[in-house]
């Protein structure tokens, strides 16, 4: 088989960049090594910065994301008996919206069968051949049926445990990681929300976050031992230690219910450099992972997506390389700034193993100077609604 661009992973990344190259008649085919309702069933973000909407509507998809999904112009923040709103509209005028990483997923599914996308499902072996060269190509399998495709480009969109960034020979990749002692036990519960906005709490038992899909599903998390299972707890376990991490305004309302899904996230930060090779292109969880905390890892994975799709074009469409050449160091400089962001965010809300009583202070002097500090407030709404592309 012969395309432009052949894409490695099906998930968010590789599907936005897909849909929107063939919204200008660029060729491309998305190679996934699970099936669709796999990638489908995996639950993780759950808030959308305006550039993703922004691409959505672009790649001509985001119809029922404006039906369904929430607009929210802030959120609170609680530690100890201190609860406060950082409101976004006040600060920089820019909202968020809550739709999850599903939807986006089965959205862009959708729109890619519609206008007949080429999607390999349940690929094995992908490699990368010729990355460094002008003919790259991939080979693969399915079912055990050896097949190649020749193509212009690759985009790795992968994730962190695909073939693409390791097809970058060593000597030329740098990578940076930090892991974090603890992770995020998750539950969805088809329960109201227990608040109109999201609540992130700093409680002296750790961090929670109460989030939520839609008026009918919620999203929690507490944080958790990185040797914890998800089989350790059982629902009301989860319910009564949630309540004990927010505030009593709002535990005292929780509704509670069964567990449609419980799962353990660990937290890293990582960014390999760079996020090119030849004619190879890493986008999105394939370059950089982000703790949660900031829910910063598919909106960075959208703005890898909007550099390169706009690299792309112009390699096509005015036969120059410009966006290509500097699309790594693009991508890279609003990388970090996410990184920090999530790294700083993380260490703000979470209760940390080795703290010692003086970093403690630290942190609630932190907290503290972030609640009475409108200039701190507004910075952090700057960076939770995302940083301009
Ligand atoms: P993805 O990992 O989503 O997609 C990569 C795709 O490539 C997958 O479908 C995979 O099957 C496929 N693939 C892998 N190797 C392959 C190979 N060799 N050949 C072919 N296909 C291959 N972000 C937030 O903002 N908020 C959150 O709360 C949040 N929670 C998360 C929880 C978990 C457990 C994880 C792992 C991530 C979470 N994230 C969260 C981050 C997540 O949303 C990612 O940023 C987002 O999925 C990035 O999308 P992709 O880059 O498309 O990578
Ligand atoms: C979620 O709803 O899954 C979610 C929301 C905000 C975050 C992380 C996860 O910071």
């Amino acid at each position: 088989m012969r395309t432009q661009v052949a894409i490695i992973g099906g998930g968010p990344s590789g599907l936005l960049l897909s849909q929107l190259l063939h919204k200008h008649g660029i060729q491309s085919i998305i190679l996934e090594r699970k099936t669709k309702d796999y990638v489908l069933g995996r639950i993780r973000a759950g808030v959308l910065e305006q550039g993703l909407v922004r691409l959505m509507e672009e790649a001509g998809c985001a119809d029922r994301l404006h039906a369904e999904g929430f607009t929210h112009e802030g959120t609170l923040i609680s530690y100890g008996k201190e609860v406060f709103r950082i409101d976004f509209a006040k600060h920089v005028g820019t909202p968020v919206v809550i739709y999850g990483q599903t939807e986006v997923t089965r959205d862009l599914y959708a729109a890619r069968e519609a206008s007949g996308g080429q999607i390999e499902f349940n690929v094995e072996d992908v490699v990368i051949h010729g990355a460094d060269t002008d003919a790259p190509h991939v080979t693969y399998n399915i079912g055990g049926e050896p097949k190649r495709i020749t193509c212009d480009f690759v985009a790795g969109c992968d994730g962190f445990h695909g073939v693409s960034r390791k097809t970058i020979p060593e000597n030329v990749r740098q990578e940076y990681e930090k892991i974090y002692p603890f992770g995020w036990l998750g539950v969805l519960s088809e329960t109201p929300p227990v608040n109109h906005e999201l609540i992130y709490s700093n409680s002296p038992r750790g961090f929670a976050l109460c989030s939520m899909r839609h008026a009918q599903l919620s999203r929690y998390y507490i944080q958790c031992s990185l040797n914890d299972d998800p089989q350790n707890w059982t629902d009301n376990a989860f319910w009564e230690e949630l309540k004990r991490r927010i505030p009593d305004e709002q535990a005292d309302v929780l509704v509670t219910g069964p567990s449609i899904e419980k799962s353990i996230a660990p937290l890293r930060s990582f960014v390999t450099e760079p996020m090119r090779w030849g004619r190879l292109f890493l986008c999105g969880d394939a370059a950089h992972i982000v703790p949660p905390t900031g829910a910063k890892g598919l909106n960075t994975a959208a703005s890898d997506v909007h550099y390169l799709y706009h690299g792309l074009r112009e390699f096509y469409e005015r036969n120059s390389s410009d966006g290509l050449d500097t699309y790594s160091a693009r991508a890279l400089a609003r990388v970090w700034k996410a990184e920090r962001f999530s790294w700083w965010f993380t260490s703000l809300m979470h209760r940390f193993p080795e703290q010692t009583p003086f970093d403690l202070k630290m942190q609630m002097a932190d907290l503290e100077f972030l609640r009475e500090s409108t200039a701190a407030q507004k910075a952090m709404a700057e960076n939770y609604v995302g940083l301009p592309y």
